[in-house]
């Protein structure tokens, strides 16, 4: 049995055979890892949750491979220039790499043209455990030098272009088709390559389904639905009927947001243009779906003739899920509720999870080896064991030495970023790190308003019993001009509190540039307070937040996505717990009654805090229509709830700074946050999915 998935991917690549070798020579990984560039595969937690998952996958010794595109320049590089994001290519294929250059090539043919493509693969090992591979597909008539100014390249040339990046601008029609492209390349390909392995092994292609799963992430991947139909009925003589039966006992799919912009929809036009083969398929799938259920918001073609991916999957795939519990519930009862009163036996839960390999052992060197001089290397495999620790809550000896080697991370990532950004921290304060795409969901602009207050507290005369580093890591879809305003806010404030000699002794702020996996190694383990402020019910379940606990964070969230499973584990007294629950923002929504205005009229903490985006130390440091713009979006529209919460947020907030000043108190907080993330180990998701889903022998 094999299963397979994937679009996006995102890591960096190692290491422990690779260690030995070195350690004989008398060398350190460490500059290895400086040296080699990370593969930009991946855009936020969708891929790097793929990454992890192949680790998991092959730590368990299961057969199962990842599928996915060999993007050359990859997602972009992110260049802060004037205070604003730009974005370059991101070159990473080296020409020694970890990519191995197979044999197995493929035909795709698209409507007006056939490309070849040729299979890269880059071995995933275990730990302790079997090697898998991530299939990447390359177009073999790729053109890089199509790409001519900063990630501008002719998005109509697709038998050049088609693996140049990740997430190519999609704000125009050229744009839209270029990702259909992309997609129908990677699934035909996948298509292809699993047809091809099952008959070489002389399987009955009739028992698909008992030889391979295909897990769709996300809607990227859904063709991959209609195009095994195809194969199966044009190449190997199945009747339509028995093709439908056996993709859809082969195919399960998973969730990953509520985000409308993210369950794709194409209007029927663009894939008759790009893949009109599939579009009598989609039809057909459509035709039995619209015969069987009367109910239009089902079909998997709208009035509109718009295509609804995720539909597609929801009928002809066996499983759905969704990735935390809050969110699969949400799933459930409101998005796709019509689906789950047709097929209610299909949804199920997995929660994510990381790997324990890099987001401890690999980053977290320190306290991997005191937590195993603890309580031994059992949680290396097992990461239940890591409850062990519980027993040590009063232990002063192993509380200091938990808080000591935060402060040797700290005292480490204040050095790297003294190098990269060129920015001073002081390792004694206190590090709030919010790192994750840069969305209005994620409310990276509440926490500016928090700094904007707290700045004018300073400014006031109140000063904080400890200085405070607040740290920002975030790429914004190029697109997408209100995520560019804030982090244009950010980069100002940055500049006005790190130069303002009044307030930079008690509060700094950082927007490190060109945040990826690498970066996020060295910001994870030196956090004390873990920022995770997503509007209740719009994060399907993060995972950073888990990685931030599991170094000994404290979480300062809503009770969002998987942040309401972490805030079981650890109890109310372990986390900092703020804002609108999930059920109250649903009903803000359905009744049209939430206006930001009221918030800022009413309280002039909220006013102050909101003018300040377009008062005279801002407009001086930035630019004035991408202020003001984000001024009025917050005032007018402020779709994401943020002034909703914005109050809370600063009283809990700065309880959570308070309680950082009962270092005892802390410590222990510190300790049942690590002791507790056991349960967010990705064996364990993986475990469940095979259990549950894949059933892998
Ligand atoms: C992300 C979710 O936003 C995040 O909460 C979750 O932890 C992660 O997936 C892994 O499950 N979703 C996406 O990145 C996403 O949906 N991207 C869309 C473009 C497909």
């Amino acid at each position: 049995m094999r299963i397979v998935f994937h679009l996006e991917y995102q890591t960096t690549f190692g290491e422990e055979l690779t260690l030995n070798i070195l350690e004989e020579n008398g060398k350190d990984l460490a500059l290895v890892e400086e040296a080699e560039p990370e593969p930009s595969l991946g855009n936020g937690g969708l891929g790097r949750l793929a990454a992890c998952f192949l680790d998991s996958i092959a730590t368990l010794n299961l057969p199962g491979d990842g599928i996915g595109l060999n993007y050359h320049f990859g997602l972009f590089k992110q260049v802060f220039r004037r205070r604003m994001q730009t974005a370059q290519k991101n070159d990473w294929i080296r020409e020694r790499s970890w990519l191995t250059r197979t044999g197995t090539t493929f035909t795709v043919a698209f409507g007006k043209k056939k490309v070849k493509s040729r299979l890269y693969d880059i071995d995933v090992a275990g730990y302790e455990g079997g090697t898998n591979r991530l299939h990447l597909f390359d177009l073999e008539s790729v053109d890089e030098s199509l790409v001519e100014k900063g990630i501008d390249f002719d998005k109509t040339a697709i038998d050049k272009n088609l693996t140049l990046f990740l997430y190519p601008d999609d704000s125009d029609e050229a744009g839209n088709l270029l990702r259909i492209y992309q997609e129908y390349f990677m699934v035909s390909n996948g298509a292809q390559l699993i047809l091809k392995e099952m008959k070489a092994k002389g399987y009955d292609l009739h028992e698909l389904h008992k030889h391979a799963v295909i897990q769709i992430n996300d809607t990227h991947p859904s063709m991959v639905i209609p195009e095994l139909i195809r194969l199966l009925t044009e190449k190997e003589g199945f009747t339509m009927d028995e093709a439908i039966k056996v993709v859809s006992k082969t195919c399960a799919y998973t969730n990953h947001t509520i985000l409308a912009e993210a369950l794709e929809t194409w209007p029927k036009s663009y894939l008759e243009e790009v893949v009109p083969q599939l579009v009598p398929i989609i039809e057909e799938l459509n035709a039995r779906v619209v015969k069987k259920f009367k109910n239009e918001k089902v079909a998997i073609i709208d009035g509109n003739d718009r295509v609804h991916m995720a539909f597609m999957d929801m009928h002809y795939g066996f499983s759905v899920n969704g990735v935390a519990a809050l969110h699969t519930e949400i799933l459930k009862n409101t998005e796709l509720n019509d689906f789950y009163r047709i097929y209610p036996k299909k949804f199920n839960n997995k929660t994510n999870g990381i790997t324990f390999r890099r987001w401890l052992l690999e980053c977290n060197k320190e306290l991997t080896e005191f937590l195993t001089e603890q309580i031994g290397d059992g949680f290396k495999k097992d990461a239940s064991e890591l409850e062990k620790l519980l027993a040590f809550e009063k232990d002063t000896k192993v509380l200091d030495r938990l808080e000591e080697i935060k402060q040797i991370k700290k005292k480490q990532l204040c050095e790297y970023i003294r190098k990269n950004e060129k920015v001073k921290l002081d390792p004694d304060s206190i590090f709030d790190i919010q790192i994750k795409r840069m969305h209005e969901y994620k409310r990276q602009q509440m926490n500016a308003l928090y700094i904007i207050h707290k700045y004018l507290e300073i400014k006031a005369g109140k000063i904080p019993a400890r200085p405070i580093t607040f740290i920002f890591g975030a790429k914004a879809a190029p697109a997408y001009v209100i995520a560019q305003d804030v982090i244009h806010l950010l980069l100002c404030l940055q500049e006005i509190i790190n130069k303002d000699p009044d307030v930079n002794p008690y509060m700094r702020l950082v927007f490190v540039e060109n945040y990826n996996v690498s970066y996020a190694e060295r910001l994870i383990p030196a956090c004390d307070i873990s920022e995770q402020i997503s509007l209740a019910s719009k994060e399907a379940s993060g995972t950073g937040n888990m990685k931030f606990m599991l170094n000994g964070a404290v979480t300062l969230g809503t009770d969002d996505g998987a942040n309401v499973e972490i805030h079981e584990l650890v109890g109310d007294e372990n986390i900092f717990i703020f804002g609108k629950d999930s059920d109250t923002v649903i009903a803000h929504y359905a009744n049209a009654d939430y206006v930001s205005r009221k918030f800022y009229e009413k309280d002039p903490m909220i006013r102050e805090a909101v003018d300040f985006i377009v008062g005279e130390q801002c407009l001086k440091a930035g630019n004035k229509k991408s202020l003001e713009r984000l001024y009025n979006e917050l005032l007018n529209k402020d779709w994401f709830m943020t002034l909703l919460d914005l109050k809370d947020y600063i009283k809990t907030k700065d309880k959570a700074f308070k309680a950082y000043e009962n270092r005892r108190k802390w410590k222990r907080m510190m300790l049942v946050n690590i002791a507790r993330a056991g349960y967010f180990s990705s064996d364990r998701t993986i475990e469940e999915y095979n259990r549950d889903i894949w059933k892998l022998k």
